[in-house]
């Protein structure tokens, strides 16, 4: 009986997600921002700066004989797009369990949440609200609110150039991501120079 997890001896899922990754530049002045409030409040589960991005859209768990598809999947629909500027907006904000950094609105980032919900067959469930998740709380919570009128983060714009699908592993100390593969927004014959 050493089969992982609960799956017997089927392989294991792959917990996926498409995302925008965050240069290391904009990471490193967002780290300086944050580093007070993670000084203030070392309770809650801070994310690691070197994973920050920000998720257009969440796959789950994907059996590995699935992944090939899945790309073809997001290579189509980031080819439907084109490079794009993002800004964070420099303050932060709440959801009930987690403490996240803003970004400016972005119509090409959303359209590529609505091209992924098209292709993956599912309906938006709810509104599309892009953020970078900063922190997040399992209950016995000191008011997230607090901590988000505080911060005062960075606004820095850079282009995004890719879609990223992601990988998510369960690992002391929080969730690590990593990158599995991503793809150019737009078709690569239609770039500029
Ligand atoms: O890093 P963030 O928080 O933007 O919140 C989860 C994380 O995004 C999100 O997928 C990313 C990798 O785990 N996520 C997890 N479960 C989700 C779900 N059921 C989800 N997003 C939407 N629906």
């Amino acid at each position: 009986m050493t089969g992982a997890g609960s799956g017997g001896d089927r392989p294991a899922r792959l917990r996926l997600f498409v995302a925008v990754t965050v240069p290391e530049g904009i990471r490193a002045t967002v780290d300086e921002a944050v580093a007070p409030l993670r000084a203030e409040a070392p309770e809650l589960r801070w994310t690691a700066a070197e994973g920050w991005h920000l998720t257009v859209w969440f796959l789950g768990g994907v059996e590995p004989d699935r992944v090939q598809d899945v790309e073809a999947g997001v290579a189509r629909v980031a080819a439907t797009g084109h490079p794009f500027t993002l800004r964070l907006s420099g303050t932060a904000g709440t959801f009930s369990s987690v403490l996240w950094a803003g970004i400016e609105p972005a119509p090409m980032l959303e359209e590529l949440a609505r091209g992924l919900a098209t292709w993956f067959g599912d309906e938006m469930e709810r509104p599309f609200h892009a953020h970078l998740t900063l922190a997040r709380t399992d209950g016995a919570r000191r008011p997230l609110k607090e901590l988000a009128e505080r911060y005062e983060g960075p606004t820095a714009p850079w282009t995004v150039r890719h879609l990223a699908l992601m990988r998510s592993r369960l690992a002391v100390g929080g969730s690590r991501y990593e990158v599995c593969n991503e793809w150019p927004l737009g078709l690569p014959s239609s770039m500029p120079g």
